[in-house]
């Protein structure tokens, strides 16, 4: 019989959110409105018409929140800073309410024992900075230093990790490339502009930190290892496309200083930038980095799809989560393995992994069966460590989700909380995943292998 699972010491043990998806009162306290807020107000954007202006009322109910994530055992907790909070207009005066607003919840988690750890910018990008061009207005790199050095000097000491970006790529492919995400732009051109500004960014921000700062800082990534439907040489060549244009479009920047081979290309005429194209200071080096892990990806040549010229393909054998995610832990030892084989040991955190299935709207009771997320949980979990146990520096895990949120373009009707929400009442309800969560978080993983 092998050995119970058990995690490294000190290994972070946590749950995530971001801003806009969980805090509700988007103006409240002179906070001014961001991309999100206008994008999720325009007809036909999300499903239901659903916005983040109550959303889970986390930014009232935190102290709730925490109470929960006390309950569930956990030693750190993942947020994002709503930036249109602390810099109304995006650029210029600090909203002093803002600041408390944060400062205190990073007091109370402190206080509760739970770390916070902080993204910069999860989405939600100020609308005035969206009126001026946005990520594809190159002054958005000052822009970003500039309110980075607002939170370092606020909160840093008492935060002691930060990330920059969450999934830049993300932000480029449905925001600026497919329209999907605020701001809804479908231009290949903005989405390569807005790609080399976010890098620089990135890369400037991290300048700051070194500046100001004295802990730790790293960049949040989505990964998804890519197959080919099958050995056809189209499906092949689609797979790398999509290898180049999701996995590395980041990484190779920030580790090597230059896009992969064969991205520029994708773009064609569209390629804004010369030859000679300039990052800033990209590599600057981190102290981690953060890879958010849901599924794998098999691909198929597609030339509809703008770019990538690549498109998903599902697998008969193979189950799917509710937004028809294939479920496929073994891509996730694999992601971690990838990512120290090509970009060397640097610390990793899993920063999301997590389920979207399809849990009732409303509870009675104290409970919520979800053994589908559970299981999600627990076999993830098992891939993670068997990346451990090959060499790679894990040091913590977040799901994703503490709460069930707004779920950007899908609004509401996606659930991946380990707590339930109930959006009429906002009961929260711990699910029995959550239950599950904390019995391997007090158990530094050895309740992985019971049941
Ligand atoms: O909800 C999102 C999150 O904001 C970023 N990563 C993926 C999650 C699930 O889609």
């Amino acid at each position: 019989m092998s050995a119970a699972p058990q995690f490294p010491p000190g290994f972070l043990w946590g749950a995530a959110t971001s801003a806009y998806q969980v805090e509700g009162s988007p103006l409240a306290d002179g906070a001014g409105p961001c991309n999100w807020h206008r994008f999720s107000h325009t007809p036909g954007r999300t499903v239901d018409g659903d916005t983040g202006d109550v959303a889970c009322d986390h930014y009232r109910r935190y102290p709730q929140d925490i109470a929960l994530m006390r309950e569930l055992g956990l030693n750190a907790y993942r947020f994002s800073l709503a930036w249109s909070r602390l810099l109304p207009n995006g650029t210029g005066e600090v909203n002093a309410a803002g600041i408390t607003h944060y400062s205190r919840m990073i007091d109370q988690l402190l206080e509760h024992g739970i770390e916070p750890f902080v993204t910069l910018y999860h989405w939600d990008l100020p609308a005035a900075l969206e009126d001026r061009g946005g990520w594809a207005a190159p002054e958005s790199v000052d822009w970003f230093r500039d309110y980075a050095r607002v939170c370092f000097r606020a909160f840093d000491g008492r935060v002691r990790r930060w990330a920059t970006l969450n999934e830049p790529w993300v932000v480029t492919d449905a925001g600026y490339l497919h329209g999907v995400h605020a701001p809804g732009s479908t231009s290949p051109r903005e989405a390569a502009l807005a790609s080399a500004n976010l890098l620089r960014a990135h890369g400037a921000a991290v300048e700051a930190y070194r500046e100001v700062g004295g802990h730790e800082i790293g960049l949040v990534v989505n990964l998804e290892p890519k197959d080919a439907a099958s050995d056809a040489p189209d499906d092949v060549a689609a797979a790398e496309r999509s290898d180049v244009y999701m996995n590395r479009q980041y990484l190779d920047p920030v580790f090597f200083g230059h896009y992969p081979e064969g991205f520029a290309e994708m773009f064609g005429n569209e390629w804004p930038h010369g030859g000679d194209l300039d990052l800033g200071a990209v590599r600057a080096p981190l102290d981690f980095l953060g890879i958010n892990y849901y599924r794998r990806g098999v691909m198929t040549r597609d030339d509809e799809r703008p770019v990538e010229r690549a498109g998903h393909v599902p697998v008969p054998e193979s189950d799917y989560t509710d937004l028809d995610w294939e479920i496929f832990p073994a891509a996730l030892t694999r992601t971690l393995t990838w990512v120290k084989q090509r970009y060397g040991d640097i610390p990793l955190y899993i920063t999301e992994n997590g389920a979207a299935f399809d849990d009732p709207p409303h509870v009675e009771g104290e409970s919520v069966d979800d053994p589908l997320r559970a299981d999600y949980l627990r076999s993830h979990l098992l891939a993670a460590h068997e990346a451990i146990e090959r060499g790679v520096d894990l040091r913590g895990y977040f799901v994703w989700s503490l709460l069930d949120n707004f779920e950007w373009a899908q609004g509401y009707s996606k659930r991946f909380g380990i707590v339930h929400v109930d959006f009429d009442t906002q009961r929260r309800t711990i699910k029995d995943s959550g239950r599950f969560y904390a019995s391997v978080v007090r158990s530094n993983g050895a309740a992985l292998s019971e049941g």
